[in-house]
């Protein structure tokens, strides 16, 4: 499971300048990660827009990237949607192209009962071989995960981990004590990465991190070293940028515009998530700034 511990960026989406995925574009960003050597991706969470994609466009995204990293990069598909069936249908198709690992958010829009969730996990358990993450995000999925259904999920050998987006670190070290040594709490919120792992997450996976690879590996090596203040120094910096970056119109727009200023085009978020307005990129450009010095 060690190869589960880490820094995991949730890869950006990557669109084309007519507003399609673009598979090119996606091995650009994916290559970028690699050389900087982070531990591995997240693939169509929140970040990646996957619940504003098609089926169809997801795996070729997903296609592009295994292509691009496979065997260098540890990828994690978010394979979650609405609907059951097209879950499985993700599953199937990334365990065909050698996905590492998939995750799923419980399903969307429905208000499911906690047996339908677990239900429509375990059909997407069921559909493969892969291990899979639980994503716990109730801030937009509206679904809390209790702490009954984790214990009962985790207790299945292919069930290695979830990864908890609430600001409980409470919640985490619960979560983290049900599921025992080796299942693997992922951190969700950036700006606690620190207190994510003091109280037992080994591997983060973040949006914000796409931008600021660096400064999250620095995190993660200051807290392997015991190095704790330092490692809160770095996670101080961090949140001075995600205040910036959140008070955008969109922070994956404004990441999106980043990783532009570095050379890597990604194009614009999918509507509904907003643009950058052009009254804005100096203020960017002035983040970008703040980020690389
Ligand atoms: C995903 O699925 O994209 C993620 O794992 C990222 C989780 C992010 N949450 C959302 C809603 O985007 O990284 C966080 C978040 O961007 C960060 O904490 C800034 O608030």
């Amino acid at each position: 499971l060690n190869k589960f511990k880490g820094v995991f960026i949730a890869m950006n989406s990557c669109y084309d300048e007519q507003g399609e995925v673009s598979p090119e574009r996606a091995k650009k960003l994916a290559r970028h990660y690699a050389d900087i050597g982070v531990k591995g991706l997240y693939l169509a969470g929140s970040t990646g827009e996957g619940m504003l994609q098609s089926v169809e466009e997801r795996k070729q995204i997903l296609q592009a990237v295994m292509e691009e990293v496979r065997g260098e990069l540890i990828v994690i598909a978010h394979i979650g949607a609405a609907s059951t069936r097209d879950c499985v249908e993700l599953t199937v198709h990334a365990e065909s192209v050698g996905a590492d690992a998939i995750s799923a958010v419980p399903s969307i829009y429905y208000r499911i009962s906690e047996k339908g969730v677990e239900e429509h996990w375990q059909a997407i358990i069921d559909s493969s071989s892969l291990p899979f993450i639980m994503y716990h995000i109730p801030a937009t999925t509206g679904f809390h995960l209790s702490k009954d259904l984790l214990g009962k999920l985790a207790k299945q050998d292919k069930v290695i981990g979830v990864k908890i987006t609430t600001d409980s670190t409470y919640e985490l070290q619960q979560f983290k004590r049900i599921g025992g040594e080796d299942f693997i709490l992922f951190n969700g919120p950036d700006e606690q990465y620190v207190a994510g792992l003091i109280m037992g997450a080994e591997a983060g996976i973040g949006g914000t991190y796409g931008v600021m690879p660096e400064l999250f590996m620095k995190i993660e090596q200051c807290f392997a070293e015991g190095k704790i203040a330092e490692a809160q120094h770095w996670q101080i910096k961090v949140n001075e940028i995600i205040t910036e970056l959140v008070a955008f119109p969109s922070l994956y727009g404004a990441s999106k515009l980043i990783l532009k200023l570095r050379g890597i085009d990604t194009g614009i978020p999918r509507m509904p998530i907003s643009p950058i307005p052009e009254s804005d990129y100096s203020k960017i450009e002035a983040l970008n700034h703040k980020i690389l010095h």
